[in-house]
């Protein structure tokens, strides 16, 4: 096949959990917002997931501890809340479904990431980029309410580092020609498959930036870090990268949550609710016919705090009887967790097969 140049585009959602609570609350807009999963032990302990940008002047960023956050922000009147996956879900798919119609071919990755081929869509032509990205933002703006930052390049590598230049609302688009003067500069650990390890070791051979990795010797690369990785670290450090966009085909995960009448420790109070959810999620799942290999349940307590329990299943299936047992022995083990009453619970499951290939694989699976 004769190569061609393409236009790839990665969208990454700005401050994804954030942004979703400020549109649901555009009254925390200018506050400092914190979303954080609260492992429930004390008050305060868990992590930040992420943080709006008015809370990253204060230095709280994803992973930071809570209480440290609250440090951090003490005094600022800064607003902190549990994760609320489903509700970041739906705006998530959302934000997808209009994106894929930009696109030649899509392939979302996570809750908050997407790779676009648009080469047909601008005709192979960089400079009809611009006018593009621009219509996405407006359109997205319109139809859902978030923004979202975009890097544009001749593949995927180059877009996804190209789209952490400018945030929030950017877009960093970098020509073919330009990949080697754009990337050269850039410390090494900005490549993907480098961590802090490979950086550090990488360092000890005088490689700092992208453009000392472009130059070292192959050969020496491959002696050291061995055949795969020297190569893939020599390619993609000289801008090379030709992997497809690829639809994923199916969503990660399928959930549901609600809140209880009363807060609540009865178990059986709280299946009843989980059997609503387990039906609509089990319809769901019918519909676009897969089977699931892991059952999550999660939790928001009287505090507030969020909880979650989850169990991979030794194969799949789409067995209601699996789910609502599975969930019945996760609530049990939650509760055994904390003192707390439950006010809000959420069922996920995730890990998905095909149908058919279920079949297949596990004909002996009852309907
Ligand atoms: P990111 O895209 O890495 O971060 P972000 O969207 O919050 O911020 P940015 O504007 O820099 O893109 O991650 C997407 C979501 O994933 C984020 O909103 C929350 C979640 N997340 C965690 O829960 N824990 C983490 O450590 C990270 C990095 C992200
Ligand atoms: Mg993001």
């Amino acid at each position: 096949m004769p190569s061609r140049t393409r236009v790839i585009m990665l969208v990454d959602l700005d401050y994804f959990f954030a942004q979703c609570e400020e549109l649901r609350n555009p009254a925390l807009k200018d506050k400092p917002v914190v979303v954080g999963v609260y492992s429930g032990r004390t008050e305060d302990s868990g992590a930040v997931s992420t943080a709006n940008y008015v809370a990253r002047k204060f230095g709280v960023k994803s992973g930071l501890p809570l209480y440290l956050a609250k440090k951090r922000l003490e005094g600022a009147d800064a607003v902190f809340l549990p994760v609320d996956t489903a509700f970041y879900e739906q705006v998530s798919n959302k934000v997808m479904e209009t994106l894929r119609g930009y696109a030649d071919a899509f392939e979302q990755v996570g809750i908050d990431e997407a790779y676009l081929d648009i080469t047909q869509k601008v005709n192979g032509n960089f400079d009809a980029v611009k006018d593009l990205v621009q219509k996405m933002k407006s359109d997205i703006k319109n139809k859902v309410g978030v923004t979202f930052s975009v890097g544009v390049g001749p593949n995927k590598l180059v877009a996804k580092i190209a789209a952490d230049r400018q945030k929030p609302d950017g877009l960093t688009i970098v020509k073919p020609e330009d990949v080697q003067r754009f990337l050269s500069p850039l410390p090494v650990d900005q490549l993907i498959g480098v961590g802090r390890k490979t950086a550090a070791k990488m360092g000890e051979l005088g490689i700092r930036t992208i453009g000392d990795l472009a130059r070292y010797d192959v050969q020496r690369l491959v002696a050291i870090f061995g055949k795969k990785l020297g190569i893939y670290f020599h390619n993609a450090a000289n801008g090379i990268d030709n992997e497809p966009v690829q639809e994923v085909g199916e969503a990660e995960s399928i959930s549901r949550i609600a809140t209880l009448k009363e807060d609540t420790r009865d178990l059986a109070r709280i299946m009843e609710k989980a059997n609503q959810l387990i039906e609509e999620i089990q319809r769901d799942a019918a519909q676009r016919r897969v089977s699931f290999r892991q059952i999550g349940v999660m939790a928001v307590m009287t505090d507030l705090s969020a909880k979650s329990r989850s169990r991979t299943l030794e194969a799949a299936t789409r067995d209601i009887a699996v789910l609502r047992r599975t969930v019945q022995e996760l609530f049990e083990k939650l509760l055994s967790a904390s003192q707390l009453e439950i006010r809000r619970v959420g069922v996920k499951i995730a890990h998905f097969s095909r149908e058919e290939e279920q079949q297949r694989l596990t004909s002996f699976f009852r309907e």
